[in-house]
């Protein structure tokens, strides 16, 4: 059963969904499940885009909503942060692709966790990747991919973290909205997942603090 929010963002209404986000979350609610149900929205708007009945703009402008959303949000998921860091994450969104809603939400929840974090950012090319993870030794190394234009890039930086000898000593975990396990397979990581907490929960595991 979609939510309120799921429709008003699949809708478009900007200020009806910042309300209610506002609202709820002053009512006390979990925003994890409020950024589910944006989540949730963004899936619909991804679907009527590619069934002809969204255009670009309207994908933009959901781009932007979600983020207004997420700007209420942060903050609230923020509150449980403490300060000593359990391990250390290198983040990107790999060349080819400019998605990074998703990438931004995972970076801010290993960060509530305490990871580390070095986000790379977008369009990012595999020898970037391979420098930072020299330069920062990261317990984890997180891809996110939102479009199959970046499978072969995301895929490369795999195969040079092998080349050069730094695979073994990291767990390499993929995400975003058309990863799938066979994905995660052709990229050779450990973990594959749609969810940004199930993403962070094996982290942690992976670092020992689960
Ligand atoms: C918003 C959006 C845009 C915005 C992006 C804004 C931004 N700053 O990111 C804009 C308008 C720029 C855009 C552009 C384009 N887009 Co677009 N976009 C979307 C849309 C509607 C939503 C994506 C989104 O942000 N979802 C919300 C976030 C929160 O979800 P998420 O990324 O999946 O992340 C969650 C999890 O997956 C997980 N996660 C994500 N990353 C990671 C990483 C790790 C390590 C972990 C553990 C977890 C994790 O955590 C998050 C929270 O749980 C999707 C639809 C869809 N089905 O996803 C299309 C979609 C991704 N876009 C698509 C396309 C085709 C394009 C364009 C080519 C359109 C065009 N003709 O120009 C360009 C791409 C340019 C490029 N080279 O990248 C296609 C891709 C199709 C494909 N199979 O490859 C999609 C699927 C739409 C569709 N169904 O056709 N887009």
């Amino acid at each position: 059963m979609p939510s309120c929010i799921t429709d008003l963002i699949v809708e478009l209404e900007r200020e009806p969904v910042l309300e209610a986000v506002r609202e709820r979350i002053d009512a006390g609610e979990d925003p994890l499940v409020l950024l589910e149900e944006c989540r949730q929205g963004m899936l619909e708007v991804g679907k009527r885009f590619q069934e002809g009945d969204y255009y670009l703009a309207e994908l933009m402008i959901s781009g932007e909503l979600f983020k207004e959303a997420m700007e209420i949000l942060e903050p609230h998921l923020a509150k449980v942060r403490s300060s000593e860091s359990v391990g250390t994450v290198v983040l990107a969104t790999m060349h080819g692709d400019i998605h990074d809603l998703g990438k931004n939400i995972v970076a801010t929840l290993l960060r509530v966790h305490n990871f580390e974090v070095h986000d790379l950012g977008v369009n990012v090319a595999p020898e970037v990747v391979v420098e930072k993870v020299k330069e920062v030794s990261p317990d984890i190394v997180g891809f996110s991919s939102l479009i199959t234009t970046s499978f072969e890039s995301t895929r490369t930086a795999a195969e040079m973290l092998v080349k050069e000898g730094l695979r073994d000593k990291l767990k390499i975990v993929v995400g975003g909205g058309v990863t799938t396990p066979e994905f995660g397979e052709y990229v050779g990581a450990d973990f594959q997942t749609l969810d940004a907490s199930v993403g962070v929960a094996y982290c942690l595991e992976a670092v020992g603090e689960a």
